[in-house]
């Protein structure tokens, strides 16, 4: 999955793609460079991101989604808002991406049960402007696993199809970005995935968004404790994403596509000959 975010100020990329003209044409790029799905959102959800209207995440990706539709690309829409979600399912995406798991908006789950497509759910604490303070956590795997398990009833209590869930850790949202000590709560989820996606003895697919993450950067540190900049860290996503991938991982969402395609081919590969011997 190659994101797109048409967004000002988002955490890894905001800016580049502004423009629809730019977001279409980067959207055709990614799909070019081994993309099966490009992932559209219209609102930033940095650390400390203030909201932006409905209308305005409508004015950033309807032309975008509409045109790469047009075009035959798998697009999902990355919202929380429903009002959002629907019109990007009438412009034909395939997926929902809630960053949110239905919280932030009661009537998302509905809307994704009526038009009965595969929905991302998330693990959320909170909107972006205070969600580093909700990174708590005793046992982040257990913890997770188990609001992802609350979050799953309560969608299909709404008519969600379970089949058509994919769970997603959420990195980086309420997660400390430490590498190491009792608080790396990013890297225990992460060699953690099965145990994270294992809910009422189903296993759901993950996808995972580790791409230009914090965590990243401050793994990759500088001496001087500088953590390195986002659009740096694109080698360590290809790493993430070829240990996750070999894991069973269902999608990896990234920001630059060519490796991390090559990564996903080297790990079904990996597990093909795995699965043989
Ligand atoms: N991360 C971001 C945005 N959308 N969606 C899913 N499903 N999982 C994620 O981890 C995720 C997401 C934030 O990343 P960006 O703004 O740097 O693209």
């Amino acid at each position: 999955m190659g994101v797109v975010n048409v967004t000002p100020d988002s955490f890894s990329d905001g800016g580049q793609w502004y423009g629809a003209a730019a977001a279409i044409q980067h959207g055709l790029d990614l799909v070019a460079q081994g993309a099966d799905i490009v992932d559209v959102g219209g609102e930033s959800t940095r650390p400390g991101a203030q909201r932006v209207s409905a209308e305005e995440e409508l004015r950033r990706v309807m032309p975008v989604i509409t045109e790469l539709v047009k075009a035959g690309v798998v697009v999902s829409v990355d919202t929380m808002r429903a009002q959002v979600a629907e019109a990007a399912l009438e412009a034909g995406v395939s997926l929902v991406n809630d960053v949110s798991g239905g919280l932030a908006d009661p009537y998302m789950p509905r809307l994704v049960a009526e038009t009965g497509v595969p929905y991302v759910v998330m693990h959320w604490r909170g909107h972006s402007h205070d969600m580093n303070s909700r990174a708590i956590y005793e046992d982040v795997v257990r913890e997770v696993r188990d609001e992802l398990a609350k979050r799953i009833w309560s969608v299909t209590a709404e008519g969600v199809d379970p089949s058509l869930i994919v769970i997603d850790p959420g990195l980086g949202f309420s997660k400390q970005p430490d590498w190491q000590g009792p608080d790396a709560h990013n890297w225990e989820l992460l060699t953690r995935l099965r145990e994270v996606a294992h809910i009422g003895g189903q296993d759901f697919p993950v996808l995972v968004g580790a791409s230009r993450k914090r965590h990243l950067g401050r793994l990759l540190a500088a001496p001087d404790g500088t953590p390195r900049p986002f659009a740096e860290t694109d080698d360590a996503t290809v790493a993430v994403t070829a240990l996750v991938a070999a894991e069973g991982a269902w999608c990896v969402r990234v920001h630059r596509v060519p490796a991390n395609a090559d990564a996903v081919r080297v790990a079904a590969a990996w597990r093909a000959a795995a699965a043989r011997s």
